[in-house]
């Protein structure tokens, strides 16, 4: 007995040691504990190589298209304003997709007459506003929720919907007297499809919940 415990010790202390240094090069099991404004992945900071599949969906896309439906949506986004009822309602929708749209958990769905009166119950933590962009009202990427991206509710992201959260907040905004967008560079657009193509491993041209997931922890499937 004695003498397994002097074998083990060592590398006991050498597991420590390293420890202590190595924090940032330890595997994360569950990132979403982690994953925050300052650290959430930027998929527009990596080169993406497609498999011959993927290549072909990516050169099926009608860019043109795809810009002008992002243009509408941005057009939405900056319309738009978070309210507690609005929040609520976002809530509800995540839990739903999340459940697989099976989940009857609220019951009620409609919080139309309630107001705040419940703003001080135990999900209280999740009452708090995103934060909007000042120049765009965009949301940091971050506060960016799946029913947030998800602008027609059909439980997927289209490529443009996808952008939303893809393309960072642009600083470059049309002046007032600007006839039309674009004001999103083609090359964002075609950075933001690449990755798409990317995570959409079952090639429906969509990303589900799961492979926006993948998206969003920049997941590298390449080794
Ligand atoms: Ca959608
Ligand atoms: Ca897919």
């Amino acid at each position: 007995m004695k003498r397994i415990s002097l074998l083990v010790a060592p590398s006991l202390l050498a597991l420590a040691a390293c420890g202590s240094e190595d924090v940032e090069n330890t595997p994360v099991d569950d990132i979403d504990e982690i994953v925050d404004a300052d650290t959430e992945y930027d998929p527009m900071t990596r080169d993406y190589t497609l498999t011959e599949d993927q290549q072909a969906r990516r050169d099926a896309l009608d860019s043109d298209a795809t810009s002008a439906e992002y243009a509408g949506y941005r057009d939405e986004v900056r319309a738009e304003q978070d309210t507690e009822e609005s929040m609520a309602a976002e809530r509800d929708a995540n839990r739903m997709a999340s459940n697989g749209g099976s989940n009857t958990t609220s019951g009620s769905g409609n919080g139309a007459g309630a107001d705040s009166s419940g703003s001080t119950d135990a999900s209280a933590g999740d009452d708090t506003m995103p934060t909007r962009d000042a120049n765009t009202n965009m949301r940091r990427r971050s506060e960016m929720t799946w029913s947030y991206l998800d602008r027609n509710d059909d439980g997927q992201l289209s490529v443009a919907e996808y952008a939303i959260w893809a393309i960072p907040l642009d600083p470059t905004e049309p002046e007032p007297n600007d006839a039309r967008p674009p004001y999103v560079e083609q090359e964002e657009i075609n950075k933001a499809a690449d990755s798409f193509f990317y995570y959409d491993r079952d090639g429906d041209t969509y990303l589900d919940q799961r492979e926006f997931t993948s998206a969003r922890r920049g997941e590298n499937f390449d080794s």
